[in-house]
């Protein structure tokens, strides 16, 4: 099996795994086999949204396939904005959701964040699930214009760039999907063999 379908609409998304792929797995996107339909995210977690976005797809179309579902968790909030990471203050408005939390934070010392990656992979009828976490901390102020989301604010431990002041195979040194995405090449190179 060399093929298989990525559930996303996020097309930075679409980039990394992608990039992260390359000559391993043809990794399609939505619109590549024709995909117009708006897929819910309704569960109040990562795994349920993943879960939920990939058998969205499965149920319709038959083909194996994959989703993933990202939220930034920061220590001080208890988790927040977490599975709300896409609409936190504005849906899908990268910088009003940044610039909400970098508010919400002026007066937080403990800047302490993880960003969790969950993959929900969808194989003949089966269900499995990949989790990939980069620890790390919030700036003060956005930094760097790479990357997308919530990258200019998220330092990674280890270093002490934003995501956003990196190059795509920098930050794949330290990510969540990197992590969850290795895990789910592992598993598929290990079914196929
Ligand atoms: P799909 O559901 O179509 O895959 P989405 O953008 O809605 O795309 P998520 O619900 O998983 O995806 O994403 C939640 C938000 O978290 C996303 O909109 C970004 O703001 C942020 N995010 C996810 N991955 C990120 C990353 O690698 N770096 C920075 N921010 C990220």
């Amino acid at each position: 099996m060399r093929q298989i379908v990525f559930v996303t609409n996020n097309q930075h998304k679409l980039i990394e795994i992608r990039h992260l792929a390359k000559d391993k797995f043809q990794i399609q996107s939505l619109q590549d086999v024709d995909f117009n339909y708006d897929i819910p995210e309704t569960s109040p977690t990562l795994e349920g949204n993943a879960l939920e976005k990939a058998r969205f797809f499965y149920k319709k179309t038959g083909k194996n396939c994959f989703a993933d579902d990202t939220g930034l968790e920061v220590h001080a909030l208890g988790g927040l904005p977490g599975v709300n990471s896409a609409r936190f203050a504005s849906d899908h408005d990268y910088n009003k959701n940044m610039m909400h939390l970098l508010e919400l934070m002026k007066d937080i010392e403990d800047r302490r964040a993880r960003f969790r990656t969950v993959i929900a992979l969808i194989l003949d009828g089966k269900e499995f699930l990949f989790e990939g976490i980069v620890n790390g901390h919030i700036t003060y102020e956005p930094r760097g214009q790479n990357g997308f989301g919530y990258d200019p604010i998220f330092v990674p431990q280890g270093d002490n760039r934003t995501f956003a002041q990196m190059t795509l195979d920098e930050k794949n040194l330290y990510s969540h999907r990197q992590k969850a995405f290795s895990k789910l090449i592992d598993f598929l190179q290990n079914v196929s063999s």
